[in-house]
């Protein structure tokens, strides 16, 4: 705990523990999705990854949040229900906040708004922590820098850091103990013809949390010890697909890195199994689809459900392969 106070005092320096200077705040955070995962962390109190990361914002896909201070308790509203006060998810946002503020100083009436499930591998604490941050930083007007909102967004959730802009993202990993130097920065890539096809399967909640999975996973796996080395590789393919627009690098390396995450979890012992039988299903007519021609390729999070990525050219194809798929535009 001492270590997260430090990590904020650090950030909102003269701010720190000063009075908020407005009384409301509104703001949204996109989810993203990883083509390079995070998984595994060298510091589990400040969220601090072993290795570096790259994801794609989902411009349609997020957390708004609308934050109103008040002198009472806390309270958490999610899509207009107010949260029971002692549920995990509210003490995680009540920790959060008291990383920010002295007992008794000030309370928020805080509604969240999602359009994505929560906890089902698809990053809703991601959104929901950075722009509760954005929101934070409205209302004590603090003016943060970008690199100053992606690591309290970390405090948060590790992904969250990753939250804060559209496009494509990489979290540098650090090396730091306090964990100044892990945070994330927008990459200048876009491509114009870039789908995203969220095929939901299942939206209950994990049976598994990301922070659980990923130490189980350190602690008992021994393929893990190759995930550096995979990560580095993977990252530096991508770049290059990036920079030079080649899709079907860009699509190997993002489908590669996410088989070798389930892999290296389903080698640790119990094995972590985040596949359901429609997951295998869907990833067999996906690779079938690949075999008769149509560049599509997918990836998978701490759940069932399965992400494609695609290029406008294909986009009637997979549409037809997949008429419950859900299409968005990466960029516009
Ligand atoms: C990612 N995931 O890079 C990876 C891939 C899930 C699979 O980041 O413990 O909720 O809060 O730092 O950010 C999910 O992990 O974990 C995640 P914590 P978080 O998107």
């Amino acid at each position: 705990m001492q270590l997260r106070q430090e990590a904020v005092r650090a950030v909102l320096g003269a701010h720190y523990h000063a009075p908020l200077r407005n009384n409301q705040a509104h703001a949204f955070a996109p989810t993203n999705i990883a083509v390079c995962k995070y998984w595994g962390k060298r510091d589990s109190d400040l969220h601090l990854p072993l290795t570096s990361s790259l994801s794609v914002s989902v411009p349609t896909k997020g957390a708004e949040v609308s934050m109103q201070i008040t002198e009472q308790q806390d309270s958490v509203y999610l899509n207009g229900q107010r949260l029971d006060p002692a549920s995990d998810f509210v003490q995680r946002i009540v920790n959060f906040l008291d990383l920010f503020r002295l007992p008794h100083a000030w309370y928020v009436r805080l509604e969240i708004k999602m359009n994505i499930p929560v906890a089902a591998g698809l990053a809703s604490s991601a959104c929901g922590f950075a722009a509760l941050v954005c929101g934070l930083n409205q209302l004590g007007g603090w003016n943060l820098t970008d690199t100053g909102l992606s690591i309290l967004a970390r405090l948060g959730s590790g992904s969250a850091a990753r939250s804060l802009w559209l496009g494509f993202v990489e979290w540098h990993a650090g090396r730091r103990i306090d964990g100044s130097d892990s945070y994330a920065e927008p990459l200048p890539y876009r491509w114009e013809q870039l789908y995203l096809g969220i095929l939901e399967l299942s939206s209950t909640h994990k049976p598994l949390s990301s922070r659980v999975a990923m130490e189980h996973t350190i602690k008992t796996s021994k393929l893990y010890a190759n995930w550096p080395l995979q990560v580095k590789h993977d990252l530096a393919l991508l770049h290059t697909a990036l920079a030079q627009g080649d899709f079907a690098l860009f699509g190997q390396v993002l489908e590669c890195n996410a088989l070798t995450m389930h892999a290296t979890m389903l080698s640790s012992w119990p094995p972590i199994c985040y596949f359901l039988p429609e997951t295998i299903s869907m990833l067999h007519k996906i690779w079938e689809l690949r075999h008769n021609g149509i560049p599509v390729y997918v990836t998978q999070d701490a759940g069932p459900n399965l992400k494609l990525f695609f290029l406008d050219d294909s986009k009637a194809k997979i549409v037809t392969a997949f008429p419950q798929l859900e299409l968005i535009k990466l960029f516009n």
